[in-house]
């Protein structure tokens, strides 16, 4: 508690005397409080109506041109160049592509995520008028039986398409709202996905997982979303490294992995829409402990480099380490705040909470 109150001052100085000048938007929008945040719900708990809204705004992103202002950073080797025969939604794709060291297993990887999925749910907002929030996938609800969670159904207005189990079909999801959709990056293909219940069983990091035989949902149930929220006080490092999990069987990967197809690539998994809805939920959980303790509240941590060889030492990356000053970077597709501004989800900048 001291310690915070001690903390707060010099970490607001330092964020003003940042901001001035070096960030036009986020100058802008200074003067902007949050009064009437959005609510982000669970996909589950809208009407059929919210549902259909939300799934048309995305199918209204992916008629729309892609920007010109893409562009590969550098900082991400074996990217595809940009494609100009793309849409906006593949935009959102090639920035969390090109960002994918930079962004995963490093200190600004809920940072990151929060800032993508706000710029995701306020272009559906400006450009495909859409009235909602973004909604998010409560993996917890559905541990007893993924395949069977109300989200994969297969209706075209309402459903994200029912998994497929056939491997010479590439497990092409084919019915659903995304069913005939084809995804630029990294090459032009229709989205996969399929149910691997114990996804830890095939090696994909230079480190190995530990508990191959372990089932996704564990590390997913209500208990461990109560545990992850309730500990690491104060300590971000540890709450982000526990999301990540030991050899990264926690949450994060464990939801992704057991998808499968486009999910399971740690670079070009937006290509699902799944994905805003399961790091929507992630960026709840975030939320529910950042608002746990006050010496949650604004805690940074992890590092700066993503070093999977040293896995266990620096699961949210090898020094230097990341502090609120640090500037979140974004390919050409948005606006780049620091860190620290976008810590609070009821802030200067963003404007939202979750149901
Ligand atoms: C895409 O279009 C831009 C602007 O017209 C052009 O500069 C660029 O070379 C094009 N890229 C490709 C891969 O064709
Ligand atoms: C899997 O897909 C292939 C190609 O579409 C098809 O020939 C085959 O019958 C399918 N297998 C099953 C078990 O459905
Ligand atoms: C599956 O993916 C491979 C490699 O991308 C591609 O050559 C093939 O055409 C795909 N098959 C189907 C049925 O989509
Ligand atoms: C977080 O906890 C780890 C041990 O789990 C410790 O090494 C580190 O110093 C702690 N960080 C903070 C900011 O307290
Ligand atoms: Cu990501």
């Amino acid at each position: 508690m001291v310690m915070f109150a001690l903390n707060l001052v010099p970490l607001a100085c330092l964020l003003s005397s940042l901001l001035v000048g070096a960030i036009p938007v986020a100058e802008s929008q200074l003067s902007k409080t949050c009064t009437k945040p959005g609510i982000r719900k669970e996909w589950r708990t809208l009407s059929n109506q919210e549902k259909a809204s939300f799934i048309k705004a995305v199918h209204c992103l992916e008629t729309l041109p892609h920007s010109q202002s893409i562009f590969a950073d550098g900082s991400q080797p074996d990217v595809p160049p940009v494609r100009n025969d793309t849409n906006a939604y593949d935009d959102f794709v090639y920035a969390h592509l090109d960002g994918v060291n930079r962004n995963h297993f490093t200190g600004v990887f809920l940072g990151w995520h929060r800032w993508f999925l706000h710029t995701f749910e306020n272009t559906l907002q400006t450009k495909c008028g859409y009235k909602g929030s973004l909604p998010y996938w409560d993996w917890s609800r559905d541990v007893a039986n993924i395949p069977a969670s109300p989200l994969f159904i297969s209706s075209a207005t309402t459903g994200f398409g029912t998994f497929n189990d056939n491997a010479s079909e590439n497990f092409t999801v084919t019915d659903g709202a995304f069913g005939a959709t084809v995804r630029a990056y990294p090459t032009p293909h229709r989205v996969g996905r399929h149910f691997r219940p114990q996804p830890f069983e095939e090696q994909i990091f230079p480190f190995a997982f530990d508990k191959p035989e372990k089932l996704a949902t564990s590390a997913f149930t209500p208990e461990e979303v109560h545990f992850i929220i309730t500990n690491f006080v104060g300590n971000y490092t540890d709450f982000q490294a526990y999301m990540d999990g030991v050899r990264a069987e926690g949450m994060h990967n464990a939801a992704h992995l057991m998808m499968d197809g486009d999910m399971s690539n740690i670079g070009h998994s937006p290509n699902d829409p799944i994905f805003f809805l399961h790091h929507a939920n992630l960026d709840r959980i975030w939320a529910a402990w950042q608002s746990h303790d006050p010496a949650n509240r604004l805690a940074v941590g992890g590092g700066r480099t993503q070093v999977l060889q040293d896995y266990d030492e620096f699961p949210a990356g090898a020094p230097p380490f990341i502090e609120a000053s640090e500037q979140l970077r974004f390919s050409g597709l948005t606006t780049e705040p620091l860190l620290g501004e976008v810590l609070q989800t009821k802030g200067k900048l963003l404007c939202y909470e979750y149901a």
